[in-house]
C-alpha cells in the first residue's frame, strides 16, 4: 500500500483562505485573504493575499474554498502498532474492576504482549493502517509511535519496523519511540532488574543501531518500572545519545518528573499526580508537560493534572490520543482536544497549541513542525470553520477541507 505515490502535488499558490489564530512561527495575525506559496514540497512564501509577490501569480492554483488555513496536527503520545484489543477489560472496567486490579489479573498491557508477539509485521501494519488513517484525515501530519507490546528484541523490533513503514506508506512524519520498559514480561516475572539489564544493555543498543528509536520512555509507575529502574534505561538512553521521556506520575506520584528533567526529558506524559516538585523541576529544562484525557477518561480518573500550576509556570502543554487497546483506544485529536477544554480546563488556543506547536516541541520537531513558515515541509490543514474555536468544539465530525502532507494534497471533501 502506497497512498503518497498518487497523492497529487500540493505546488503553487494556495488562496481563499483565512489564517487560524496562533498558526504562524512567530504568532504573527494576518487580516484578510491570505494566500500561501508551496514550492517543490516546502512552504516559500506565506502573507496577506494582496501582497503576493507577481512572481507566483502565474503557478498553479489551489482553491481554499475561504476556509482556516492551519499547521498540520501533531499526535506527540500514542501506542498506535499492536495486536488484538481488550474490549472485554472496558466491560470489566464498567462491572467496578480498576485498571491496576485487571493488570494483576493477568489483563492489561500483558494481554496485548500476547497478541502482539503472536502477530507478524504485514499483520502489525494491516491493523494499524487504519487507525492511522482515521487520525491523518483529521489533519494529522507528524505522529509518536512507541513500541512495548513487544517486550522482546524481535517483538519490539517488529513494532518499530511496522512504524518506520507506515511513516513511509502513508507520507507522514513518523517518531518512534523504544517503550521496552513498559510492563514486566511474564518470562520476567520476580526478576524485575535482570529485565531492565535485557532492556539496557540488548534491546535498546541493538535496536538503536538499526537505527529505528528516536527516543525512549518508560512507564514509571507501580505497575511498572521503579524510579531507580529508570534510571537505569534513561542512563543507556544517554549513553546513545538518545532523547527520553516518561509515562511520569499517571496513577501516583514517584517523582519520575524531576528525574526526566534532570535528563532533559522532551517531555512529561500523563502527570495527573505531579507534585509541585515536579513542576518546578520541568519548568527549569524545558520539559513539555503532555495530557493525555482519553486515558483520564477511559480510566473514570478524578484526579485532575495541576493544570492551573502547569500554566503559572509556564510549561508548554500539549494534548494527545495516547492511542492504546487499554486505556485510550482513541482515534481522535480533535476529541482529545474538546476533551483538554472540558474535562482539564485548558482554554481553546491552549488546547489547539497543545495539538500543534507544544506537541511539535515534545518530538523535539519544532523547527518543523506545529506552526506555518517560510522554509518548513508544507503540513498544513485547510478547516472548513469560521473560527479557531470550532476546532475544539465540535465532536464526532472532522471539519476538515483539505489536508496537506509533505507537500502532498489529500483532499477530504
Ligand atoms: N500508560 C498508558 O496509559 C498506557 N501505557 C501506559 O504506560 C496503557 C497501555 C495499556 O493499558 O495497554
Ligand atoms: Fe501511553
Amino acid at each position: 500500500m502506497n497512498l503518497v505515490a498518487n497523492a497529487p502535488s500540493a505546488d503553487g499558490v494556495w488562496r481563499q483562505l483565512r489564517l487560524l489564530p496562533g498558526a504562524l512561527d512567530d504568532g504573527s495575525p494576518i487580516d484578510g485573504e491570505v494566500a500561501l506559496v508551496v514550492v517543490q514540497g516546502l512552504i516559500r512564501w506565506i502573507g496577506p493575499a494582496a501582497d503576493l509577490p507577481a512572481a507566483y501569480r502565474t503557478f498553479a492554483q489551489h482553491d481554499g474554498g475561504d476556509s482556516l488555513v492551519g499547521p498540520g496536527l501533531v499526535d506527540c503520545h500514542t501506542h498506535l502498532v499492536y495486536g488484538g484489543q481488550r474490549a472485554n477489560e472496558f466491560a470489566m472496567r464498567l462491572a467496578g474492576a480498576s485498571y491496576e486490579e485487571v493488570a494483576k489479573g493477568g489483563g492489561g498491557i500483558v494481554s496485548s504482549v500476547r497478541a502482539t508477539r503472536e502477530a507478524d509485521e504485514d499483520t502489525l501494519f494491516a491493523l494499524a493502517a487504519p487507525r492511522l488513517q482515521a487520525l491523518l484525515a483529521e489533519g494529522v501530519c507528524a505522529i509518536e509511535i512507541k513500541s512495548g507490546y513487544g517486550l522482546a528484541l524481535e517483538h519490539e523490533r517488529k513494532q518499530l519496523r511496522v512504524a518506520r513503514r507506515l511513516g513511509e506508506a502513508f507520507g507522514v512524519t513518523v517518531r518512534t519511540t523504544f517503550l521496552g520498559a513498559h510492563a514486566l514480561p511474564p518470562e520476567y516475572a520476580g526478576r524485575s532488574q535482570d529485565y531492565i539489564d535485557l532492556v539496557c544493555k540488548e534491546m535498546l543498543p541493538a535496536l538503536a543501531a538499526e537505527g529505528l528509536v528516536d527516543a525512549v520512555d518508560v512507564f514509571c509507575e507501580r505497575i511498572g518500572f521503579s524510579l531507580a529502574e529508570t534510571e537505569q534505561v534513561f542512563q543507556a538512553a544517554k549513553a546513545l545519545g538518545l532523547p527520553v521521556k516518561l509515562h511520569a506520575e499517571q496513577l501516583s506520584d514517584l517523582g519520575g518528573s524531576e528525574l526526566a528533567a534532570r535528563f532533559g526529558a522532551l517531555s512529561c506524559d500523563h502527570i495527573e499526580h505531579l507534585s509541585a516538585e515536579g513542576i518546578a523541576a520541568m519548568k527549569d529544562s524545558g520539559t513539555v508537560a503532555v495530557l493525555l484525557p482519553g486515558a483520564y477518561y477511559t480510566l473514570r480518573d478524578t484526579n485532575l493534572p495541576p493544570i492551573a500550576a502547569l500554566r503559572a509556570a509556564g510549561i508548554p502543554m500539549a494534548v494527545s490520543t495516547d492511542h492504546n487497546p487499554g486505556t485510550s483506544p482513541a482515534l481522535s485529536l480533535l476529541l482529545m482536544a474538546n476533551m483538554a477544554c472540558t474535562l482539564f480546563r485548558l482554554t481553546v488556543p491552549e488546547a489547539l497549541a497543545g495539538i500543534t506547536r507544544h506537541a511539535a516541541t515534545a518530538l523535539g520537531l519544532q523547527g518543523t513542525h506545529g506552526a506555518l513558515a517560510v522554509g518548513r515541509p508544507a503540513n498544513f490543514v485547510l478547516w472548513t470553520v469560521r473560527e479557531a474555536a470550532e476546532l475544539a468544539y465540535w465532536f464526532g465530525n472532522a471539519p476538515v477541507h483539505t489536508v496537506v502532507r509533505q507537500g502532498k494534497v489529500f483532499p477530504t471533501i
